[in-house]
């Protein structure tokens, strides 16, 4: 049988299809499908670009910037340190008694710090872990709303550190005042968290700014925000310093909307758009929490994502880190670096000694991406016929280097993949709660695993128990150990030719997959 014509593509969530709000979240199907085709457009994913894909004074600025070059966050660090309490506006999704919302999860961020405290901090976590190359202020209020803490930070960070680049987040109502200050301290990677280009939509998600020494409030506090993001960008944009943009995506207030706001961060500038799911639970005390609007589902997040693909770049790779976060994107280690920890260790910032370690970091970097490319090149040619819009996603279980080398029941996330004849995407990431807990599964946990992963066709791992396995398979997931310590895009690729394969010999039926679940709050050391 000819596998074009044999195979229907899988049907995703379409951008129209997102439910309106209030309505309730229908529960993930093992086999049910959904309307129309999502995903089209080209991959324009330019954080998991190259050299070949950018200028060169712009790749020296992400290559190592783990949120900025999703290749790069496999292989360098980052930190924030948590110097900026107060905030200027009030969000919605917000509530400061736990973390900043737009870039960190709803927790209670441990330790705030003086610059002082910020700075031996730093030197601290990089003489330990000497592939952390970016440090952020990212809360757990506004980094410009705290001006002199922030700034104070990083000037003194630069005299003992000059190899660490800095990073700030904002919600860019102060930010036009202080893009001189930004560039003073060559501060080249700023993120605003931008919502809406619309005060209408606007004044549903902020209910008031502290503008002019005065609180302002409805459709006013919204435009005079929205005119401040712009302005600030612009100016960022002329300056030359890399801009990414976070939005919180809230079903029913700006899913559509985004795809306006991807248009005109583009025009002005922006290097990266970062759409990030709504984390909204009662316990949090936020007014939408409160209120109960939901979050996105996996798909709902897909589709406005996809939308915008041929727009600004897009980011898929963020973790929603806290304001305190320190190590790889995904991991936590900041119960490592407290305050008192830090008081009893012995602190040596070798800068020779960074070097060195980082350069072998991109020698194995670029081995392992000429590995890579080799590697899916074989994998393409054991490709049969296959209908080309046939996409699927698939689940994968890695702890690095770029490899299937995970046990299903060690992961705490499954790195998602779109899978079609031509290539294999990263398209997120979904995080899970660990199966394995003290040497033995934990069943009850596998119905929430499934739901996180459950639009998925196969899950690879390096390693799967019987049990597992067997409930995956019920739900309609494939267990996949074949390619263990495989690249994932060949590992990926391969399984999809295999699968292709017996589809076009009669073995098995294609069906479209269901919804599935995002699990709120980031991944923490304690939560493993
Ligand atoms: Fe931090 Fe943000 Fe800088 Fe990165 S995080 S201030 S740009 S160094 Fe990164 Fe974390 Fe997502 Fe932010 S993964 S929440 S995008
Ligand atoms: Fe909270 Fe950040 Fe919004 Fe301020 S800008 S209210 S800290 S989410």
């Amino acid at each position: 049988m000819d596998a074009s014509s044999s195979l229907a593509s899988t049907a995703f969530i379409g951008i129209g299809q997102i439910r309106p709000l209030g309505a309730p979240v229908e529960p993930v199907s093992s086999g049910g499908g959904c309307g129309t085709t999502g995903g089209e457009g080209k991959a324009s994913c330019g954080s998991s670009g190259g050299p070949d894909d950018m200028p060169q004074e712009i790749w020296d600025k992400v290559k190592n910037h783990p949120c900025y070059s999703e290749e790069a966050h496999h292989h360098y660090a980052r930190m924030h340190v948590a110097v900026a309490p107060a905030c200027n506006i009030q969000c919605n999704y917000c509530n400061r008694k736990y973390d900043c919302s737009n870039e960190s999860r709803p927790g209670v961020v441990s330790q705030k710090l003086t610059p002082e405290q910020a700075v031996k901090k730093v030197l601290a976590v990089a003489s330990e872990i000497p592939q952390m190359t970016v440090l952020g202020v990212a809360g757990p209020g506004d980094s410009l709303a705290n001006p002199k803490k922030t700034f104070d930070t990083f000037r003194m960070l630069q005299e003992s550190a000059p190899d660490i680049k800095l990073c700030i987040s904002t919600n860019g109502l102060a930010l036009p005042d202080l893009v001189d200050e930004i560039c003073k301290y060559n501060i080249d990677h700023v993120t605003i968290t931008i919502n809406m280009v619309d005060p209408a939509v606007g004044e549903k998600i902020y209910p008031w700014i502290f503008w002019d020494h005065k609180r302002v409030t409805g459709y006013e506090a919204a435009r005079i925000l929205h005119e401040r993001q712009m302005l600030g960008l612009e100016m960022l944009t002329a300056r030359g310093v890399l801009t990414k943009i976070n939005s919180v995506l809230i079903p029913g207030i700006n899913d559509e909307h985004l795809i306006e706001v991807n248009r005109e961060v583009k025009k002005r500038g922006a290097f990266l758009h970062n759409i990030m799911p709504l984390i909204s639970e009662a316990e949090h005390g936020t007014v939408f929490g409160l209120t109960g609007q939901r979050g996105p589902t996996a798909q709902e997040l897909k589709a406005v994502q996809d939308a915008c693909m041929g727009g600004a770049n897009l980011m898929r790779h963020c973790r929603q880190c806290r304001a305190d976060a320190v190590g790889l994107l995904g991991e936590d280690r900041s119960e490592e670096f407290t305050l008192d920890k830090i008081e009893e260790m012995e602190i040596v910032y070798d800068l020779d000694k960074r070097k060195s370690y980082q350069d072998k970091v991109e020698e194995e970097r670029q081995s392992q991406h000429a590995a890579k490319i080799e590697a899916l090149e074989s994998a393409k040619a054991q490709m049969g016929e296959v209908a080309p819009d046939m996409k699927v996603l698939v689940a994968v279980a890695t702890e690095g280097h770029g490899r299937v080398n995970l046990h299903f029941g060690h992961a705490t996330e499954f790195q998602i993949f779109e899978v079609s004849a031509a290539e294999a995407l990263f398209v997120g990431h979904r995080r899970v709660d660990l199966y394995c807990q003290g040497g033995y599964g934990e069943d009850e946990q596998l119905p929430s695993i499934v739901k996180a992963i459950n639009d998925c066709h196969a899950v690879l791992v390096a390693k799967i128990g019987a049990c597992p396995r067997d409930e995956l398979k019920a739900a309609g997931i494939e267990p996949v150990d074949a390619f263990a310590h495989e690249f994932i895009e060949k590992a990926a690729l391969s399984w999809f030719a295999d699968y292709t394969g017996r589809i076009a010999r009669g073995e098995i039926t294609h069906q479209p997959r269901g919804d599935a679940s995002i699990r709120q709050g980031a991944y923490t050391a304690e939560a493993a």
